[in-house]
């Protein structure tokens, strides 16, 4: 097994670790304060090639290879993960466009986030079904050449910036998951911002509340079969979550870093406090879960690059990377003491940042859920048109 990196590889990080340094490190904490959004930042990182790396070159994208965009998510959730969240959410967009949409959907719905700094949404969550997916309350109702779309979904990143979303609905009530589709729909179609979210961390970025009334959008929308629409959710999260496991390991290592060099400076007891076996043992559990976090992402990244199946090594690398990055943040505040609380010293904004990774794009609860039943229930460890799939799609 080689680990290293190919030079396109180790260019490309270095790109996102210079992008992170200059354009994101300079203003994350301000942004965060005042929950600034970042569409200077993401102007910029659209300019020098940091977003929509997963879109193939065939719709004008770079087509980058998985495990160089979790490279990038990374380095952008070591300058900040909410700047980073913004600038990484098209993807969890239209990843079901690049799996599900018909050639139009694709040139078009692709084509615009390359065209121009644009943004998509993913509209999968509502009020009432968060980790149940299925009980989702959305419906899209078939009239004529239309689909007419009513509902309501939350927690919807980039919700008040996007120019189209990728929305989940049921086309058949009494069908659980097997009565959901999913579909395109442009901002202009009448998606309404209800509300944006004021959040505990992550604060550069948006979340919003939508509504979709009487929303008209033509069939043609429609991504994959009718009904179909929950397992296109689940192939989707499977492509992300390596990536938004790269972003936990960032935070992780921001922390670890800062922890690091505070450790060296701060005397207590006639020495710097790193001298201290306590604070050294610290030390070690956050370069070690970072490290494992890392290779689990890696693995989960490799797998898909490979064009199989990483459903339980996505989940894996969601799980330990998120709860790591929690785990390293606090220990990051501990080791900084009494500043470690206060707002002026950099470390208790990543404890913050680091919970949304517990939460979003399924809870480490869900990914525990999905590990003990990829353990004790395998599906098949190749489902042939999933795998023919992804590797078109790789
Ligand atoms: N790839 C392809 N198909 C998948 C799949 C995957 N990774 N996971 C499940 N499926 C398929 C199953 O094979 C099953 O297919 P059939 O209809 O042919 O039987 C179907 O999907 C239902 O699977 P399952 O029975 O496991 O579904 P559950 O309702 O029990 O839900 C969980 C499974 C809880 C894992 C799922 O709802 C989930 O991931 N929830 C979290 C959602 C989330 O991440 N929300 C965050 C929003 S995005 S920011």
């Amino acid at each position: 097994m080689d680990f290293n990196l190919t030079n396109e590889q180790k260019d490309i990080r270095e790109l996102a670790h210079d992008f992170s340094e200059k354009e994101i490190r300079p203003v994350a904490w301000e942004y965060d304060k005042d929950s600034t959004w970042p569409g200077d930042i993401v102007e910029k990182a659209w300019e020098v090639g940091l977003m929509n790396s997963h879109i193939s070159e065939e719709y004008g994208g770079p087509g980058l290879d998985y495990l160089s965009s979790c490279l990038i998510e990374e380095e952008l959730g070591w300058g900040c993960s909410g700047i980073g969240t913004s600038l990484m959410c098209n993807g969890l967009a239209s990843v079901p466009v690049v799996l599900g949409g018909s050639e139009e959907v694709k040139k078009e719905y692709l084509g615009r986030l390359l065209e121009e700094p644009k943004l998509a949404s993913f509209c999968l969550t509502e009020p009432d079904a968060g980790s149940d997916v299925s009980g989702m309350r959305t419906t899209a109702e078939k009239k004529g050449d239309k689909y007419v779309i009513n509902g309501a979904k939350t927690f919807i990143t980039n919700g008040s910036h996007a120019d189209w979303y990728t929305v989940y609905a049921k086309t058949d009530k009494e069908a659980g998951h097997r009565g959901i589709s999913a579909f395109v729909v442009p901002r202009d179609a009448g998606v309404v911002v209800d509300k944006k979210e004021d959040k505990l961390g992550q604060r550069a970025s948006d979340t919003a509340a939508l509504s979709f009334n009487d929303v008209e959008i033509p069939e043609g929308n429609l991504l994959g079969e009718e009904n179909k629409g929950f397992k296109l959710a689940m192939m989707t999260l499977d492509r992300t979550r390596p990536g938004v496991s790269a972003m936990a390991v960032g935070i992780g290592r921001a922390a670890f870093e800062f922890a690091t060099e505070y450790a060296k400076e701060r005397v207590q007891f006639g020495v710097p406090i790193a001298m201290h076996q306590a604070i050294q043992f610290m030390i070690a559990d956050m370069a070690t879960k970072t490290e494992a976090a890392r290779l689990l992402v890696w693995q989960s990244a490799a797998l898909l690059d490979q064009g199989k199946r990483n459903t339980l090594a996505s989940s894996h690398a969601k799980r330990f990377a998120a709860d790591s990055a929690m785990e390293i943040a606090v220990d990051a505040v501990q080791i900084y003491g009494g500043y470690g609380f206060i707002k002026e010293y950099p470390v208790e904004k990543m404890m913050r940042d680091a919970k949304i990774m517990q939460l979003y794009e399924g809870t480490s609860q869900i990914q525990r859920l999905v590990i003990a039943r990829e353990t004790l229930l395998p599906r098949k460890a190749e489902a042939p048109a999933e795998a023919a799939e992804a590797s078109a799609t790789a």
